[in-house]
């Protein structure tokens, strides 16, 4: 068997999603996702002229030294550019394993240990009130789990994570701008204010509710071991990203101080870039994703590791990755003895729909993968031509001084 062809295609609904189909001489195809979130073009120009011209005439049943041959053959290893095409192809190739042997992905790794996943949404308000609402919403369309962000009194009401005026809350997501927004961080006001948050969820939700809270890398470590220790008695699911992850040691002073939940990686893209905080248990879930962490392939090798250190998955979902990586993950946590938890906002539109058809679906609070063989998302490529490429970038933090601080 052997790759005769493989095509790049940029753009999406709302979203710059990167495609990459990868044609055989059986006539059988294989789909991958190297939708890296506002540097899209990148990605898809390292497969177009580095990547597919040494693909043509492979077995892309071997997927693992055709791993290799582009992580060790490229010299300059690693990175966000190079591993999201390399995993892109990756994702293609299993796609085309399982469809080969007439399986769902998920049986080539040993099969279903669930019926359904868990996962979380994003809920979010400018204020309280607004928050709760959103909650309130989420729990009746069945969720168990949600992130909550919140708007801080005395600070813009457009900051991360938070609808603004006129947004609708219960279905925000973040909205990246031709230029990088700026926005304004005060730590001080974050860290008094967000316990009245929680506590004010737990009175009205209880304690069932799984809540899940991103300080999306703001805090410095002695803040953060703070704040973790003063969150411990609202039982939290976990604080994600509470310092910026290059510092692993950093870690130390958090879990020196709190039994909180840590849940780290989703800027990670290597099993060399989460080895130390696995390692040391310094984390409770870890956030790599499929797209960002090269493909199939390398997630499962980082989850194998996070299994024996007592580490759980909460794979990053934001809604930037296509349906081809959120089912790649898909099939990874029908099967991951430590799955945790996914991150999924179900904000699936038609147009979306139309574009990636598949028999993946939420349903209370779970994600339920299908039983078509391969990854079991298509691509159709008559409603790709309706899209085209749209710069777009993060927003940028500064504190109210004009520091430059982490987004
Ligand atoms: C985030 C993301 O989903 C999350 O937890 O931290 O929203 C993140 O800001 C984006 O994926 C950045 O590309
Ligand atoms: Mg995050």
């Amino acid at each position: 068997m052997k790759i005769t062809s493989a095509e790049v295609f940029v753009g999406g609904p709302g979203k710059n999603y990167v495609t990459l189909k990868i044609m055989t001489d059986q006539g059988i195809y294989g789909l991958g996702d190297a939708t890296l979130n506002n540097r899209e073009t990148l990605p898809a120009k390292y497969l177009q002229d580095y990547l597919i011209p040494c693909l043509i005439g492979k077995d892309p049943r071997n997927s693992e030294d055709i791993w290799n041959f582009f992580y060790r053959g490229a010299y300059f290893r690693r990175g966000p550019i190079a591993m999201t095409a390399i995993g892109a192809i990756d994702m293609a190739l299993w796609d085309i394993k399982g469809k080969i042997a007439g399986l769902p992905v998920h049986q080539l790794f040993g099969g279903k240990s669930r019926e359904g996943a868990m996962v979380y949404a994003h809920t979010t308000g400018g204020d309280i009130e607004q928050l709760l609402d959103s909650i309130a919403h989420h729990q009746e369309q069945g969720y168990q789990a949600v992130r909550v962000q919140c708007g801080i009194p005395g600070m813009p009401k457009d900051g991360y994570g938070v609808a603004g005026d006129g947004e609708d809350a219960n279905h925000f997501i973040t909205q990246y701008g031709e230029l990088p927004k700026e926005e304004i961080w005060d730590t001080d006001k974050y860290l008094r204010f967000m316990p009245t948050v929680f506590e004010k969820i737990r009175e009205r939700f209880g304690n069932d509710l799984k809540v899940l809270h991103d300080v999306h890398h703001r805090l410095l470590p002695r803040e953060a071991a703070a704040f973790a220790k003063e969150l411990e008695q609202y039982n939290l699911y976990w604080l994600e990203d509470p310092t910026p992850a290059e510092d692993q040691s950093a870690l130390k002073l958090i879990r020196q101080h709190s039994t909180i939940p840590i849940a780290i990686g989703e800027v990670f893209n290597s099993l060399w870039d989460c080895k130390q905080m696995i390692q040391d248990e310094l984390i409770d879930f870890i956030r790599i994703s499929a797209t960002y962490a090269g493909g199939i392939t390398h997630t499962k090798r980082i989850v194998d590791l996070a299994h024996i250190h007592n580490v759980r998955t909460g794979f990053h979902g934001a809604p930037s990755h296509s349906p081809i990586s959120m089912a790649a993950q898909g099939h990874l946590n029908a099967w991951a003895p430590n799955f945790g938890i996914q991150e999924y906002l179900v904000l699936g539109t038609p147009e979306c729909d139309a574009l990636f058809p598949s028999d993946h679906h939420y349903k209370n609070g779970m994600f339920h993968i299908s039983d078509a063989p391969g990854l079991g998302v298509d691509f159709d490529e008559n409603q790709a031509q309706r899209y085209s490429y749209e710069r777009r970038y993060h927003p940028v933090v500064r504190l109210q001084d004009g520091t430059m601080w982490n987004y």
